[in-house]
């Protein structure tokens, strides 16, 4: 007996001496003290053995069970420490290397452009809400004084994604919403953000380009109101030696209604392909809300009135940096992009 357990130890020894990792030495473990391994088969054979031998054989197991611990125990602390230092060697920094360049990307011009806006009017206390870019019919046209049918609702080819549902053409539904959640309460709020039109794409008009809404409703709010503000802004943005003008338009959810055009940077209002030979661009339209509007949305029209306004973010951009192309701002040539501050 003392032979078979001395031989068990030798050749235990030889495995726990040949492994070369921590996981070689799991393995040697489960070999003896897994449920099915070396040391549980031998403990249950002692139901087998004569009664007066078997308080030698348990006591000769135990120790095998002790021998095999303690060595397994040693080795495994060793291959350990031995496995981390050659982890920690490998994973060693070296402070005295320069640094890589990351490039800092440029701020697009879209968005200082309509932060700039935004700053503008954030000065003169208006709120900021927000809108969705995918929208109900209701709110973008119906609610805005353009019922189903009516020919106004093609002045902005739709892209629809169902009866119901629409990419926004612009930023105005914001307002009914708006209008909507504050019933009879005066406001004045902007809403930035994404448009889309089935436009054909040239130098002025894209399928995809940003507004900044505004409207301000009040009482005795009234058209100079509306004009000081636009006069104010075309100001802030362009400095005051830059021409505008103030043309007659057409809106259902305005009366009455204008645009603003700024004179062309690129001809400097003598007539150019960028601004198809008119001398300037049209940055925005405006007007008095509609009294229709108001009702719609909970408003008493008897005794509030209001201006509301909406920008073209890359039509500003564009007079704003010397633009020429609208497309400029989706294709995406680093070398435009590098053209603009850092962030
Ligand atoms: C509107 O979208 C109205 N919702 C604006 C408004 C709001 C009027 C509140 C009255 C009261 P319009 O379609 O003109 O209006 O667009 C407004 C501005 O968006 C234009 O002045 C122009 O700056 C910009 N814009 C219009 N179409 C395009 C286009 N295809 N590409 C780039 N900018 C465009």
């Amino acid at each position: 007996m003392d032979k078979k357990f001395e031989n068990i130890k030798q050749d235990a020894l030889v495995k726990i001496n040949n492994a070369q990792s921590v996981k070689e030495l799991n393995d040697v473990r489960n070999e003896y003290f897994a449920k099915s391994g070396l040391i549980a088969a031998l403990m249950g054979k002692i139901r087998e053995l004569e009664p007066s031998t078997r308080k030698d054989y348990g006591q000769a197991v135990n120790n095998l069970k002790l021998f095999l611990e303690e060595n397994l125990g040693v080795a495994l602390e060793k291959t350990r420490s031995s496995e981390l230092r050659a982890r920690l060697a490998s994973e060693k920094l070296d402070l005295t290397l320069p640094g890589r360049n990351f490039e800092v990307a440029p701020q697009h011009p879209f968005h200082l452009v309509k932060d700039e806006i935004c700053d503008v009017f954030i000065g003169m206390g208006y709120m900021i809400a927000e809108g969705d870019e995918v929208e109900e019919d209701m709110f973008n046209f119906t609610l805005l004084n353009m019922p189903e049918n009516h020919p106004a609702r093609d002045m902005q080819d739709t892209f629809y994604i169902n009866e119901k549902l629409l990419l926004r053409t612009h930023t105005s539904p914001v307002q009914a919403r708006v209008m909507q959640s504050k019933k009879n309460e005066p406001l004045k709020m902007i809403s930035p953000g994404k448009v889309f039109r089935r436009d054909d794409d040239d130098n002025t008009h894209s399928h995809q380009f940003g507004q900044v809404e505004g409207l301000v409703i009040g009482e005795g709010i009234s058209f100079s109101h509306l004009k000081a503000t636009l006069d104010l802004f075309a100001k802030k943005m362009f400095g005051p030696k830059r021409e505008i003008r103030l043309r007659s338009s057409y809106f259902p959810f305005t009366e009455p209604s204008v645009e603003v055009d700024v004179s062309c940077h690129v001809c400097n209002g003598k007539g150019c392909p960028t601004c198809k030979g008119s001398g300037w661009i049209e940055i925005l339209g405006a007007g008095m809300v509609n009294p229709n509007v108001l009702t719609m949305n909970g408003f008493d029209a008897d005794k509030f009135t209001g201006f509301a306004f909406g920008v073209g973010i890359e039509r500003v951009a564009m007079l704003r940096y010397g633009i020429d192309d609208i497309r400029r701002f989706y294709q995406n040539d680093i070398r435009f992009l590098k053209e603009f501050p850092k962030r």
